[in-house]
C-alpha cells in the first residue's frame, strides 16, 4: 500500500481496545445438562498459569491433550479429564485459550467453573470469546456473525452457508470489492490533483466511468447473493389468514407434516394465533395460523380476530386461504374476497392466494373456475394456486409457488447474510449511483471523490473496518455464552 492509498482508507472508528488479558475470562461452552463431556473454555493472559493451578501440572504442551485432575483448593478431585492449551496468538482467540475437557454433567461442570472463578478468572460475557478474536483481528464481523449463524441455523443449507461465510468466502468479496473502490479514488483524487495534465481530462477518458460501472455491477451481484443469504438465515414470516372453516389450520398442519393446529369443522376453530417453522425446499419459514376472519360477538373470538390482523401486518407473505365451495357467494372473485377481509387489496409480492378444497369440486367445475378466476388474478399480477389439504394436491405446486415468489433459489454455494449487510451494500450502491451522475452529468470530480469515500465507509461497515462501538455491542451481545 503506498501513502496515497493508505490515506486514502478509512480508518477505524476508535482504536481497537487492548483485550490482550486485562482480565482473563471463562464460561461453560458446552449445552448444560447430562453429557458425555463438557467444556469449559479459558481465555487470557492467566489461562496457562490456572490450569497449572487447577491440576497441580507445571507446564503444558500446546495443541497436545493431557489427562488430568482437577483439584479444589483443598486437594480434593472434582473431575478428571483432558487439558487442551492453545498458546496465543495461535488461538481462537488470539490470546492463551485453555479447554477443560470433563464430564458434561451440570454439578461438575458448574463446581469446575466456580473452581476457575476462584482461580481469578471472570465470567465471559456473551460472545466475548468471539469479540477478542475479532478484537485481535483473528475474524472479521462478517465471520463471527457467521459462527453464531452457524449455531442459530434451523436448516442444513443455512448452516452449511454460515461455515463458508466463516472461512472468509464472504468478507472475500466484500474487500475484494473494497480494493475496487481504493482504486477508483486513487485515479478520482488524481484526476482532480493533476487536471488536464498532457491535455488529457482524466475526469472525462471514460476510465474511472468505466470502472465505476464494473463496480457498480459487482455491487449488485454480491447484493443478490447477500439477499438469498439473508432468506436462507432469517427465513420469511408467512401467515395464513381467511375465512372461518377455510382450512387454514389443516394447511398450516400439511406444511408441518404433523397435526400441530386443531382442526373441526366448527367454524371458529382456532381462537389464538398458532406458529410452526418448518423448511420446505430449503427455505425456513416462520408459518402463524390465525383465526378465521369474521364479525363476532365472542369476546375470546374477537381478541383472536384482532391478534390475527396484527399477524397480517407483520407478515412478509400472506396465504389467503379460501374454500372453493364457498367463500366466493359474496365476494364473487378472490381478489374481491381480499380487499374484504384485509381491508384493502395487499400488494402483489406479499399475497399469494390458495384456493383450498378441489377435492369437493367435480373436475370439469374445478377446471373451469381454476382456469377463470387463475386468468382474472393474474391479470393483475397476482397469483392463486388450487390445493387439497385434504388429499396434499397441489402442495408442492404450493411450495414452488411461495419460494419463486419470494425470489428464493434452492442453495448452492450461498453465503449467510444479515439484513445490516444488505443495508450497507444497498447503501454503497446509492453512493456509487451519486457518484455516477456527479461524473457523468455534472463532471463534478470534488462530488465524485466524497460520494466514493461514503460507498467505501458503507462498504467497510459490513467486515467491521469501519464500525460503530453500539454496533459491534448489538452484534456480539446476541451471542451464545462461551462463544
Ligand atoms: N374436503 C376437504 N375438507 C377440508 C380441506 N381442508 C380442510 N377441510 C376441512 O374443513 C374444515 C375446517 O378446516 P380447518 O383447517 O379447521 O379450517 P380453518 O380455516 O382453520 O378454520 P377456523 O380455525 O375455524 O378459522 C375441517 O373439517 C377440515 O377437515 C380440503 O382440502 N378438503
Ligand atoms: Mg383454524
Amino acid at each position: 500500500m503506498d501513502s496515497l492509498e493508505r490515506a486514502l482508507t478509512v480508518p477505524h472508528s476508535s482504536e481497537k481496545s487492548d483485550s490482550s488479558g486485562a482480565t482473563t475470562i471463562a464460561a461453560i461452552a458446552t449445552p448444560l445438562g447430562r453429557g458425555g463431556v463438557g467444556v469449559i473454555r479459558l481465555s487470557g493472559v492467566r489461562a496457562y498459569e490456572m490450569a497449572c493451578t487447577l491440576t497441580g501440572k507445571s507446564a503444558f504442551t500446546p495443541r497436545m491433550a493431557s489427562f488430568c485432575r482437577f483439584y479444589q483448593a483443598d486437594g480434593t478431585v472434582i473431575d478428571e479429564g483432558l487439558v487442551l492449551y492453545f498458546k496465543g496468538p495461535h488461538s481462537f482467540t488470539g490470546e492463551d485459550v485453555i479447554e477443560l475437557q470433563g464430564h458434561g454433567g451440570m454439578i461438575l461442570q458448574n463446581q469446575l467453573l466456580a473452581r476457575v472463578f476462584e482461580l481469578g478468572a471472570k465470567q465471559a460475557s456473551a460472545g466475548e470469546f468471539s469479540y477478542r478474536a475479532f478484537d485481535n483481528d483473528k475474524l472479521d464481523l462478517v465471520q463471527a456473525e457467521a459462527i453464531a449463524d452457524a449455531i442459530d441455523a434451523t436448516s442444513a443449507a443455512a448452516a452449511s452457508s454460515a461455515i463458508r461465510s466463516l472461512s472468509g468466502e464472504f468478507s472475500q468479496k466484500i474487500n475484494q470489492l473494497l480494493e475496487q473502490l481504493i482504486h477508483l479514488r486513487l485515479h478520482v483524487e488524481a484526476a482532480i490533483d493533476f487536471p488536464d495534465e498532457e491535455d488529457v481530462d482524466f475526469l472525462s477518458d471514460g476510465v474511472i466511468q468505466n470502472n465505476l460501472e464494473q463496480t457498480q455491477a459487482k455491487i449488485q451481484q454480491v447484493l443478490a447473493t447477500a439477499k438469498q443469504g439473508q432468506l436462507l438465515r432469517d427465513g420469511i414470516h408467512v401467515v395464513l389468514a381467511g375465512r372461518p372453516n377455510a382450512g387454514k389450520s389443516s394447511l398450516l398442519n400439511r406444511l408441518a407434516g404433523q397435526e400441530r393446529a386443531i382442526v373441526t369443522d366448527v367454524a371458529g376453530t382456532t381462537r389464538d394465533t398458532l406458529q410452526e417453522t418448518v423448511v420446505l425446499n430449503g427455505l425456513t419459514l416462520h408459518l402463524t395460523d390465525t383465526a378465521g376472519l369474521r364479525e363476532t360477538e365472542d369476546t375470546v373470538e374477537r381478541i383472536g380476530i384482532e391478534r390475527a390482523r396484527t399477524a397480517i401486518t407483520q407478515a412478509d407473505m400472506l396465504l389467503m386461504v379460501y374454500d372453493v365451495t364457498r367463500d366466493l357467494e359474496e365476494e364473487s372473485t378472490p381478489l374481491q374476497l381480499a380487499e374484504q377481509l384485509f381491508g384493502a387489496l395487499p400488494e402483489a409480492k406479499r399475497l399469494l392466494i390458495i384456493a383450498n378444497k378441489s377435492d369437493l369440486l367435480s373436475d370439469s367445475y374445478t377446471e373451469k373456475t381454476a382456469i377463470a378466476s387463475k386468468k382474472q388474478i393474474e391479470s393483475r399480477g397476482y397469483e392463486q394456486v388450487n390445493v387439497s389439504c385434504e388429499t396434499g394436491a397441489g402442495i408442492d405446486t404450493l411450495i414452488e409457488a411461495l419460494c419463486t415468489k419470494v425470489g428464493f433459489h434452492p442453495p448452492e454455494n450461498s453465503l449467510i447474510a444479515r439484513t445490516r449487510h444488505i443495508d450497507a451494500l444497498r447503501r454503497t450502491a446509492d453512493y456509487l449511483a451519486e457518484a455516477h451522475e456527479q461524473l457523468t452529468v455534472f463532471m463534478a470530480g470534488e462530488l465524485v471523490a466524497e460520494s466514493l469515500r461514503q460507498a467505501q465507509q458503507s462498504l467497510g461497515e459490513i467486515t467491521g473496518e469501519f464500525s460503530a462501538d453500539d454496533l459491534l455491542g448489538k452484534i456480539f451481545g446476541s451471542f451464545c455464552i462461551g462463544k
